[in-house]
């Protein structure tokens, strides 16, 4: 038996709240892993995604070495080919027509790396990030109001407020703990709390106040919030006075539109009332703002128009009272940090002004320095498209899935002729048009620092042993720099030399005289390697004196030229996206609790599968009433962009005419693809982010003959059926393999046949049944199950989507015997508790046979709700709704 190792302190791999974490090497070798009760961040709580991260730490589907062409290559022949190629497209193109897209999955270092080869030394701008697709409207609005791109609060505000404002944030699903933590103070002080989204979320569970706002009409909802402050004599004059400009701008603009913001909010005139009664009377107040805000064509504007409220009250600075952007991705802000973005420069210095340039310039001893900002993604994949970028080099980040028409960008990929891609994973929709494909670390594997929403750096360090030939980022960066001839300024040999550079850019010429950036961590100048290893969280500025700042504004002093904020006048635009008789409803998009992105990790984990299984829409009851839609069932969904498959959950959680789907599926796990084969490309004019959430569509039930289940110890390669076999596949991990849920127009014998001829086969043994006019087979290796079907004729009232998972069983199991007598249950619900696999109907069941009616019942019967907390809300819900 192996021994444990110790509890090692890292970083959660996923969202921006940016939880502790400790883990070890268990007796199997393993990791467990636990929250760190001493980060600030969590102070040792953990969601389901952040629970279950050792699941995903599987080897299937690592890239585990180089690849030109898809030939596995050695590291030299990998590097020296891709650097060929890149200086090949310079020499005869010039820099331009190169450009790099990266993400804020990259650390800190891998992401400072990268951009000092970009800007600094190739000289091309067209670097950007997917955080453009995140944060860039928020950004921009930062920009706009303080000078610079800065979040002046901390989580700690969220539990001193008085009054919780979460606008276009599912808190609950996509920042559990940030959640859980806001809940608890609701419970210690009786926290307001008003959400504003169009969908009725498990966010809405701790509200007070729900305001379905109208999709897109946030600026005007803010700019009456602004009116209404003034004409009720609530604005602090002293702070304005003292520390702003053009209010008069902002509040001319806002008055102009007072009157109509019932009717261009669709929130009624009580609830409007309420709402900003609440605003104006609690000093400490809070506003969260995510995607419902940034990822939209006024998305700058939504978020200048909360910022003015703040502004217009001086609450920003203080305890309790800030306008919050909260972000995405594990490293949004230290991209951020380090000018990830095309439009702007390392260490949060500025294109527009020319001491910048010089001090950049100085600072990396380049003469190629980049002085204008490049293309912003999708502009750059327009560019890729229309064959004036030639080369481009994707790391960590899935565009071929995630941006929007994504056929078009699978398009502009597929006649790229030099796609590099370096990735942790051997297969997603973007590597499928890669030329050269290099392994990167992993999560667990990886080595450096990511900040949180709340300015918080924390140290990412390395817990397992690295599989396969992956390097991290930044070496593998560091090597193509070296090959293109950078060699004296890309000679790093630890992450830590790195972060010590980004450290030292800070704070050059970073004093009072030369308008400060906020971003300094000159306190951290003289760490050591040592220190850097055992670095603990903290906030930024860390400036020279080493004390770390949880608040930024507090004595009023922005970092502009005058050292004011800005009000921006915010004219309210209705949605550009206008519904018409061909597209009548409207797309909104976002997340879902248990999956991450593209779910090239989550997605391995069985035990995260559950909760959502399938990609769905939802459709309000009415119109799945007028388009004669039963629930569960199959629809095809057409926008201008695209057409593609899910499965419709009618609820009541979305408006009439309003939809919304799950961004999580792709190519890789469902035929439908993406959801952002349906996305219009519509971007905010200053920020260029996507408007994601708001896409006019049509629906039309999907007819078909013959359901299946596959299910199998390794992924099958439905590309490889002929293409007339199945309508519609998803796929999801499930103990010890995966399973395919089918939908076809064949036969259930013709679809038998197909199946069995491709996925069937075997050398060992196998077993088949026909009962109840199901057909099912089971074939084994070694005497253990290793793939099993089942195939049904269609029926309409009952579409399934799981069957019992028999694989990696014993032949002499009588679960097998079970499948295959059609004694296996069909199961057509969702898991709710993941942490203790409680269905929902187990508990609906539970609910009515004890007539239970409150949460701790219910747990203590069920064990539901016991382990992570994060479905208490869901399943407080069904309380609510099952109790007559
Ligand atoms: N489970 C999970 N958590 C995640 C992620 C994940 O993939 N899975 N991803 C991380 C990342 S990168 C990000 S950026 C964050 C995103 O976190 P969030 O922004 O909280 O998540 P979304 O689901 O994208 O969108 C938030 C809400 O905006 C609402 N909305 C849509 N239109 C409007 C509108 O016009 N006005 C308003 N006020 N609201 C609107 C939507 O209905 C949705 O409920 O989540 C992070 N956390
Ligand atoms: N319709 C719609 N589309 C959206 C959104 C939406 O709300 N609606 N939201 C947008 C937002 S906010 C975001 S942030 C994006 C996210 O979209 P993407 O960034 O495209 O999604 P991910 O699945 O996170 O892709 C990350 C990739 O990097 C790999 N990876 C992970 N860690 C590392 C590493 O350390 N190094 C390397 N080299 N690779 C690594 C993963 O295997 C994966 O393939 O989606 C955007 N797209
Ligand atoms: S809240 Fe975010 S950072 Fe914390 S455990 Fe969950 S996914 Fe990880
Ligand atoms: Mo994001």
């Amino acid at each position: 038996m192996k021994k444990e190792s110790s509890w090692v302190k890292s970083t959660c791999a996923y969202c921006g709240v940016g939880c502790g974490i400790k883990s070890r090497i268990n007796n199997n070798g393993q990791l467990d892993i636990k929250g760190d009760e001493e980060h600030p961040a969590n102070k040792g709580k953990l969601c389901t995604k952040g629970l279950t991260l050792a699941e995903t730490l599987i080897n299937e589907n690592r890239m585990l070495t180089p690849h030109i062409l898809n030939k596995p290559v050695g590291w030299n022949e990998a590097l020296d080919e891709a650097a060929l190629q890149l200086q090949d497209v310079i020499n005869h193109y010039g820099a331009n027509a190169v450009a790099f897209y990266i993400s804020g999955q990259l650390l800190t270092e891998d992401y400072y790396v990268i951009n000092k080869l970009a800007k600094g030394f190739i000289g091309t701008a067209n670097i950007d990030t997917n955080s453009r697709l995140c944060m860039s409207s928020a950004v921009a609005g930062h920009q706009r109001a303080f000078g610079e791109d800065c979040v002046a609060g901390c989580y700690d505000d969220l539990e001193a407020a008085e009054v919780v404002i979460l606008t276009g944030s599912n808190l609950a699903w996509c920042h559990p703990v940030l959640f859980q933590r806001l809940k608890q103070a609701q419970k210690e002080h009786n926290t307001k709390i008003v959400v504003i989204d169009p969908r009725h979320t498990a966010t809405c569970d701790i509200a007070d106040l729900h305001l379905a706002i109208t999709p897109g009409s946030d600026v005007a909802l803010f700019n009456g919030l602004l009116s209404y402050l003034h004409n009720n004599n609530k604005f602090d004059q002293d702070y304005i006075n003292a520390h702003t400009n053009n209010i008069e701008a902002a509040l001319a603009t806002a008055l102009t539109q007072d009157t109509n913001v019932s009717q261009l909010t669709g929130i009624s005139e009580e609830q409007l009332h309420t709402f900003y009664q609440l605003f104006a009377n609690h000093p400490r107040t809070v506003t969260v703002y995510s995607q419902g805000v940034n990822q939209s064509v006024s998305g700058t504007d939504k978020v200048n128009a909360i910022i003015n409220c703040h502004l217009a009250t001086g609450r920003i600075g203080k305890l309790g009272a800030t306008p919050f952007s909260i972000t995405g991705q594990p490293n949004a802000m230290g991209g951020r940090e380090v000018g990830g973005l095309a439009t702007t420069l390392a260490a949060h210095l500025s294109f527009d002004r020319h001491d910048h340039w010089q001090l950049l310039s100085d600072f990396w001893q380049t003469d190629k320095l980049v002085t204008q900002p490049g293309l912003k993604a999708v502009d750059m994949f327009d560019a890729i498209a229309a064959g004036t970028i030639k080369a481009v080099w994707i790391i960590a980040t899935n565009p071929a899935a995630s941006l929007p028409n994504s056929n078009k960008i699978n398009q502009a990929l597929a006649q790229c002729p030099c796609v590099i891609v370096s990735d942790c994973v051997n297969d997603n929709d973007t590597l499928r048009h890669a030329t050269i494909k290099l392994p990167a670390q992993g999560w667990s594997e990886k080595s450096g620092t990511v900040t949180n929403s709340e300015r918080c750096i924390s140290r990412q360090r390395r817990l397992l042993p690295t599989q396969g030939e992956a390097k991290p980022d930044w070496w593998i960066i560091n090597q193509i720099a070296n090959r293109m001839g950078f060699k004296d300024s890309f000679n790093y040999t630890n992450e830590a030399q790195i972060f010590a550079e980004h450290v030292a850019l800070t704070s050059v010429n970073n004093h009072p005289n030369h308008t400060p950036r906020l971003l300094n961590l000159s306190g951290l100048s003289h760490l050591t390697e040592h220190d850097y290893d055992t670095l603990l969280p903290q906030q930024w500025p860390i400036n020279g004196d080493g004390i770390t700042h949880q608040r930024l504004f507090s004595d009023g002093v922005f970092p502009t030229k005058d050292g004011r904020a800005c009000f921006i006048a915010t004219p309210y635009h209705p949605l550009i996206t206008q519904r018409s008789a061909s597209y009548p409803l409207l797309l909104n998009t976002g997340r879902v609790r248990d999956q991450w992105h593209t779910m090239t990790r989550t997605g391995l984990a069985a035990s995260l599968a559950d909760h959502i299984q399938q990609p769905l829409i939802s459709v309000h009851p009415t119109d799945a009433n007028h388009y004669h839609i039963n629930d569960n069932q199959l629809v095809t969904v057409t926008s201008h962009s695209g057409e593609a498959i899910f499965r419709v959950r009618i609820t009541t959680d979305v408006s009439p005419k309003q939809t919304f789907i799950a961004i999580h599926w792709t190519q890789q796990n469902a035929s439908t693809g993406s959801v952002c084969a349906l996305i219009d490309e519509q971007c905010d004019p200053i920020s260029g982010q996507p408007q994601y959430k708001a896409t006019a569509i049509q629906l039309t039930p999907l007819t078909y003959t013959t359901d299946a289940i596959l299910t199998t110890t390794k992924a099958v390669a439905f590309t490889d059926l002929p293409s007339s076999t199945a309508l519609y596949w998803v796929c999801k991990k499930v103990k010890a393999g995966y399973q395919y849920c089918i939908s076809s127009n064949l036969t259930p014998s013709t679809l038998e046949q197909i199946l069995m001829m491709y996925f069937m086969h075997s050398t060992q043994h196998d077993l088949r049944a026909i009962t109840h006019n199901s057909r099912r087979a089971v074939i084994f290796e070694h005497g253990r199950s290793i793939r099993s079907l089942l195939i049904l004729p269609h029926d309409n009232h009952h579409h399934f989507t799981t069957s019992s998972n028999i694989i990696d069983h014993d032949i002499n199991d009588l679960k097998v015997h079970q499948f295959l007598n059609g004694e296996d249950k069909l199961i057509d619900t969702d898991i709710v508790c993941v942490c203790k696999q409680i269905t929902k109907q187990q508990l609906i069941d539970t609910i009515a046979s004890n007539k239970v009616q409150d949460l701790s019942t219910l747990s203590c019967i069920t064990t539901a709700g016991t382990g992570c907390g994060s479905c208490c809300t869901e399943i407080e819900n069904l309380l609510n709704n099952n109790q007559d």
